[in-house]
C-alpha cells in the first residue's frame, strides 16, 4: 500500500490545485516568496553590521515550501511555524517590521526585546487573531502542542484546521511520535509538514532516520501522506491544500513530506564544513525555487518581464521603510523585563506559608512538616 499516493476522491484526474490557481494569485505567491528572501538578506546585513541579537536563521532555498503550504490555508486556521518559516509567518499576517524588531530586540516588538527571531505568535479566537502560534524550541514538541490546538476546535465544533512544521531532525523525537500518534487516533483536523532539507544541524537525514524517506511513517500512524518536491511552489500549494481540506471534512491526520534542501548552516555563523563540495551550488544552480516559479511565470504564464520586476521593486521598498522603522525603534527599557511576567499588582495571594513571613529572613522555602526538602540546611 503506497500512503503516496492520491486517494481515490482526490484521483488521478483531478485538478492541480496550485496549476488552477488563477493569476493574481500566483503572483501573490511569488510577492510571498520575493519578500521572505529579501527580509533575509537584510537581516543578514544587519547581523553583520551587529544590529542583530541572537542567530539568524535562514530559509534561503526553502520560500516555496513555507509560502506555498501556509497559502493553503484559511485566516482562521491556526500554523505553527519553525526557524525556517519566515514565509509562512508572512503569509499568515506577520510583518516585516514585527519580524526586524524581534530580531533587533527593540522595546515595542512583539516580545518586547526578550524572545528573538520568529518566536512570537498571534493565536485566540478566529477572526480576532491571525493565527500562527509563538514556537517552542525543543524540537517535535509543536507538534503534540498542535494536536491540543485542533482537539479543541474538535471539542468546540469550530471549522478550523491546524498546521504545524517539524524538520527531518524533529522526526526522531518522541514528542513528535505522541503527537502525531496522538492526533491521528482521535482523527484531529491537523496537517504535519516535515521539512525535510537534508539536515539537522550537521546530521544528514541518512543519519538521521533508517526509513527509506520520511513519509513512509504515515503509514505507521495510520494517516494519509503524501511527497512533494518541495521547491516547486504550486506543488507544494497543491498537496496542502487537499490536505487541508481532508482535515476540514473530518478526515483527519495528513503527514507531508517537502523535499528540499538548506542551502545555509543552521544559522549563520555555521560555516557548512560537513557538507560534500558542491552540493551546495548543485541546489543553488538547478533547483533554486525562486528561480523555477520565476521560469513558471515568464514562459509559461506569459508575466511581462517588467510586472516581476515591478512586484521585486516594491519588496525592496517595503523591507527598506521597515528596516527604517525597526531602527529607529527604541532598545527595551530596563524594567520592561518584568512587564508581562510577574503581575502588578499581584493577582494572586501569597502561598499560604508565606503570608504575613518575613521572606528575608525565612530559612525554609517550604512549609513546615510539607516535603523533605529544605532550601537552606541547617538554616534553621
Ligand atoms: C529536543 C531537541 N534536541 C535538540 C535541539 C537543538 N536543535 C535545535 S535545531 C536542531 C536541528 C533541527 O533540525 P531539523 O529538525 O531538521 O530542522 P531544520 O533546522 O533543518 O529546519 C537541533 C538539533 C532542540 N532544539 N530540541
Ligand atoms: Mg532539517
Amino acid at each position: 500500500m503506497s500512503q503516496r499516493r492520491r486517494r481515490a476522491g482526490d484521483g488521478p484526474a483531478a485538478q492541480h490545485l496550485g496549476e488552477v490557481l488563477p493569476l493574481a494569485r500566483k503572483l501573490e505567491l511569488y510577492y510571498w516568496m520575493r519578500l521572505t528572501r529579501t527580509l533575509e538578506e537584510r537581516l543578514v546585513a544587519l547581523y553583520r553590521q551587529t544590529k542583530v541579537v541572537g542567530g539568524l536563521f535562514r530559509s534561503l532555498g526553502q520560500e516555496a515550501d513555507a509560502v506555498g503550504s501556509c497559502y493553503a490555508l484559511e485566516p482562521r486556521d491556526v500554523m505553527s511555524p519553525l526557524i525556517r518559516n519566515l514565509g509562512a509567518m508572512l503569509v499568515k499576517g506577520a510583518t516585516p517590521v514585527e519580524v526586524l524588531k524581534q530580531y533587533m530586540a527593540r522595546g515595542d516588538s512583539p516580545t518586547r526585546g526578550r524572545e528573538l527571531n520568529i518566536h512570537f505568535g498571534d493565536v485566540g479566537p478566529a477572526g480576532a487573531t491571525r493565527g500562527f502560534l509563538g514556537q517552542i524550541s525543543p524540537l517535535g514538541d509543536m507538534v503534540p502542542v498542535m494536536a491540543g490546538v485542533t482537539m479543541s476546535f474538535k471539542l468546540r465544533g469550530e471549522d478550523r484546521v491546524g498546521l504545524v512544521y517539524v524538520g527531518d531532525g524533529a522526526t526522531s523525537t518522541g514528542a513528535f511520535h505522541e503527537g502525531i500518534n496522538f492526533a491521528a487516533v482521535n482523527r484531529l483536523p491537523l496537517v504535519v509538514v516535515i521539512e525535510n532539507n537534508g539536515y539537522a544541524y550537521s546530521t544528514p537525514t541518512h543519519r538521521q532516520t533508517a526509513a527509506k524517506q520520511l513519509v513512509d511513517k504515515a503509514i505507521g500512524y495510520g494517516v494519509q501522506g503524501e511527497q512533494v518536491d518541495g521547491n516547486d511552489v504550486l506543488a507544494v500549494y497543491d498537496v496542502t491544500k487537499r490536505a487541508v481540506d481532508r482535515a476540514r471534512r473530518g478526515e483527519g491526520v495528513s503527514l507531508l513530506e517537502f523535499i528540499t534542501y538548506r542551502r545555509k548552516g543552521h544559522a549563520e555563523h555555521d560555516d557548512q564544513s560537513y557538507v560534500p563540495p558542491g552540493e551546495i551550488e548543485t541546489w543553488a544552480e538547478q533547483n533554486d525555487p525562486l528561480d523555477r516559479f520565476t521560469r513558471v511565470l515568464l514562459d509559461r504564464e506569459k508575466v511581462p518581464a517588467a510586472e516581476l520586476a515591478a512586484l521585486d521593486v516594491r519588496v525592496q521598498r517595503e523591507v527598506d521603510a521597515a528596516t527604517d522603522l525597526a531602527e529607529a525603534a527604541p532598545l527595551p527599557a530596563p524594567h520592561d523585563a518584568l512587564v508581562g511576567v510577574y503581575a502588578d499588582p499581584p493577582a494572586e495571594r501569597p502561598l499560604w506559608f508565606r503570608a504575613g513571613a518575613d521572606t528575608s529572613r525565612l530559612g525554609r522555602e517550604r512549609a513546615e512538616g510539607w516535603g523533605t526538602f529544605d532550601a537552606a540546611p541547617g538554616a534553621r
